[in-house]
């Protein structure tokens, strides 16, 4: 049977009859089949690698590609007079993540899967994920994003399990869902649910009545935590998580003749990050009840388990007070103080304690002693966590820390989302890099020729163009394709700097308006969620969207500067916006961004970062050499001292510097208060004045300057330029997540032996 008729008997009419629905459902269900076939027995150390997020994407042409059935069924479709992109639309995305740290858990997934490694996921299965960003008035709405319906990826078993939640006991379901390999085997993505889910108690953008546990437990991912109940209603349901997580760890192990007293011969448990962290005294718990000994299941935990830290920032460290875990967990509370006894007697240092003196429990802290690894998530970040964050940490246990730099997957970061580039590049080396990464690097010998670099520029034109007509589709902006394209797409936060680059914006607006023209016409692009309580952030966001509507309106500027803000960023955008990127924005505070996955992904698609020296950028900068990359800005150890001395003044750096002066105080200046709203505008305003945690101010001249320079080099030499992206392509290799994946395992994990 070919393809065509495969997929015919699915739909019961011939293809060209059916609709986009009907096909999608039926090449659903083809995946389905083909990647049960790859399922394979396990033996020996599995990986679960637990996780509030998994950001996974759409899945159908990532599967499609996957299973070797990409070309086949986009030639099928064709032949029968559709498109491919028109039933990918049809897909919803799932929004089971934020940021960096749920992506990465897809990139690994996939990569796991690839390498043929034992590995399942383990999370919650939210109805309205995140949330859907929109924008009105200028400012950031939230509401729900559903993308559960009657026929998805994800599917219900009859498993469940009892968890316990403040005394009153609670039933998780599991559902499954495939995550196929690139020519590789099948790996599970365990969701997990209760039945009781009530979507109609949201009402009100994302509101919904916080303390009925049993209607609204999965409805959210991070719900509101900016008042108690909130904050309770985390601690719920990361409780789920580990809960039934461990239940299903221990039942498949034991399935595969575990004893218990050997569980770390059969599982391997990766913490991402402390939202699963109470899956430690969980496990101590159940083995508890399988009657082993809280020494030996403490000794069997750690060498279970291990953790990853993704952030230096001390509010994403999460403490929990006693109380909530009191109430919310009563039988785990037993459990961690007697670990918070065990750590008292390793070290007297009351700052390394699980329970502190205020009675909150450290979750961190509660990771490092009682599991085998914590590993950073790049170099200079986990040279940070050693040196100074996790520093008596580092000193108590030297050999639990490790380094493992990121990664992300190429099969949706090159193969899916730009496959005009995956086209070239097969022509030029082959095809050895889908499997093999390094392979890239053949790519340095077309350094010089000029055919391979006119076949690059061609590919980001219409790469360029894709977007734009994109942009014109969804968001209703008319950009001009012949600019450069300046990309910043990340979860929005001051330490990222987005205000940075809007200060930037600003300053162009008048160089423009005084007549010192840029070297080329420039279109800013943002992408960006903010925390539904973060203030500031809304504030940015807002900021933005109102410059762009004064630049717009200024005909002198608008042909060489235009501001776009993509509604609603989420993975489906960023495979749009990364193709299409010239420059990559990188621009976070030295020291604050553990490493940055975004800043791979522009690089790999041929674009080039202008950042500080900071997480990834730092291993960026070493593979492509200062020629290619434009570095700006403080040092990590710079800003490290800035923030020890602690006299860091902005107002003294408005004072001293007509630029940034003039700068910031446009955001209250006639046209933008005109434009936007007043206190928004004044609230930021006085924000960079009087505070400007995330020193935006001392690295203003040195972006602007740096970024000039990109603009001109862009504009003058475009041979020169497209030489550099080529470097930075061909030296991509070392950013796959096949990569990170083989170091976890051989430092780690060690999974299936
Ligand atoms: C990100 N963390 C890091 N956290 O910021 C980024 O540097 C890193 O590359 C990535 O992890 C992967 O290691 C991240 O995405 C969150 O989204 C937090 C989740 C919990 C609430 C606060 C944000």
């Amino acid at each position: 049977m070919n393809f065509t008729e495969t997929l015919q008997n699915l739909t019961g009419k011939p293809l060209a009859d059916c609709t986009d629905q009907e096909l999608y459902l039926a090449l659903l269900e083809l995946v389905r089949q083909k990647s049960a076939d790859r399922v394979q027995p396990v033996t020996g150390r599995k990986l679960y690698y637990i996780s509030a997020e998994f950001l996974i994407g759409k899945l159908l042409s990532n599967n499609l590609i996957n299973l070797g059935l990409y070309e086949e069924a986009r030639d099928a479709l064709a032949a029968a007079g559709k498109r491919l992109s028109d039933i990918e639309e049809v897909e919803p995305e799932p929004s089971l993540g934020n940021g960096g740290l749920g992506r990465l858990a897809a990139c690994f997934l996939d990569s796991l899967a690839t390498l043929g490694l034992p590995g399942d996921g383990v999370g919650l299965r939210y109805h309205f994920g995140l949330f859907h960003q929109s924008f009105e008035d200028g400012v950031q709405n939230e509401k729900p994003d559903p993308w559960l319906t009657a026929h998805s990826w994800a599917e219900k078993t009859d498993v469940t399990y009892p968890v316990e939640l403040a005394g009153k006991e609670y039933t998780a379901r599991l559902y499954k869902l495939a995550v196929t390999g690139y020519e590789g085997r099948t790996n599970t993505l365990n969701l997990f649910d209760l039945d009781t889910i009530d979507e109609s108690i949201v009402h009100d953008g994302i509101a919904f009545d916080k303390t009925a546990i049993d209607k609204n437990l999965t409805l959210f991912l991070y719900p509101d935590d900016s008042d108690e109940a909130g904050r309770r209603l985390r601690v719920y349901q990361q409780y789920l998580m580990v809960s039934a997580g461990a239940q299903l760890i221990l039942a498949e192990c034991a399935a595969r003749g575990c004893s218990y007293h050997d569980l770390a011969d059969y599982a391997a448990i990766q913490i991402n990050d402390t939202h699963p962290s109470m899956v430690i005294p969980e496990l101590i718990r159940l083995l508890g009840e399988k009657g082993i000994e809280f020494e030996e299941a403490v000794a069997i935990v750690t060498k279970t388990c291990a953790y990853t830290n993704h952030t230096i920032l001390a509010e994403a460290l999460e403490k929990w007070p006693r109380a909530y875990l009191d109430a919310v967990v009563p039988q785990l509370m037993p459990i961690i103080e007697k670990l918070d006894a065990l750590a008292r007697t390793r070290t007297k240092d009351e700052s390394l304690a699980i329970i502190d003196k205020d009675d909150r429990v450290h979750m961190a802290h509660m990771d490092i002693h009682f599991t085998h690894s914590t590993n950073g998530v790049a170099a200079l970040h986990t040279e940070i966590l050693k040196n100074s964050e996790l520093h008596g940490f580092y000193e108590l246990y030297p050999e639990k820390f490790n380094n493992k730099t990121n990664g992300i997957t190429f099969r949706r970061w090159l193969l899916e989302c730009d496959p005009r580039l995956t086209a070239v590049l097969e022509q030029r080396i082959g095809s050895g890099f889908r499997k093999d990464a390094t392979e890239l690097e053949k790519l340095l010998a077309f350094a010089d020729d000029e055919t391979v670099l006119g076949e690059l520029t061609a590919v980001k034109k219409a790469n360029k163009e894709a977007l734009a007509d994109w942009l014109l589709r969804t968001q209703k902006v008319q950009v001009n394709s012949s600019a450069l394209f300046d990309i910043q797409s990340k979860r929005l936060h001051e330490y990222k700097r987005q205000q940075l680059n809007l200060l930037y914006l600003i300053h162009q607006y008048h160089e423009i308006k005084a007549g010192h023209l840029p070297a080329v016409p420039l279109v800013s692009i943002f992408g960006a969620k903010a925390a539904p309580a973060y203030t500031i952030a809304k504030d940015i966001i807002h900021a933005l969207l109102t410059l762009s509507k004064v630049i717009a309106a200024d005909p002198e500027v608008s042909k060489w500067l235009q501001v776009v803000f993509v509604e609603n960023y989420n993975v489906t955008a960023a495979e749009k916006l990364i193709p299409a990127c010239d420059l990559s924005e990188q621009i976070s505070l030295a020291s604050k961004e553990a490493s940055g996955t975004g800043n791979m992904k522009f690089m790999l698609n041929g674009a080039l970062t202008l950042g500080t020296m900071d997480g990834a950028n730092v291993e960026i900068s070493q593979q492509v050499g200062d020629e290619n990359i434009y570095i700006f800005g403080q040092t990590s150890d710079q800003v490290i001292h800035r923030y020890a001395v602690g006299d860091y003044d902005p107002a003294q750096w408005v004072e001293g510097d007509a630029n940034i002066r003039r700068a910031i105080d446009f955001l209250t200046g006639p046209e933008m208060l005109a434009a936007g709203h007043t206190e928004n505008l004044t609230r930021l305003h006085d924000e960079l004045i009087h505070k400007d945690w995330f020193q935006t101010l001392p690295d203003f001249n040195a972006y602007v300057v740096r970024k000039g320079q990109a603009l001109s080099d862009y504009a003058c030499d475009p041979m020169g330029w497209r030489r550099k992206c080529l470097v930075n392509i061909a030296k991509a290799g070392m950013f796959s997540s096949d990569r990170t994946i083989a170091e976890y395992d051989r430092d780690i994990w060690h999974l299936g032996k």
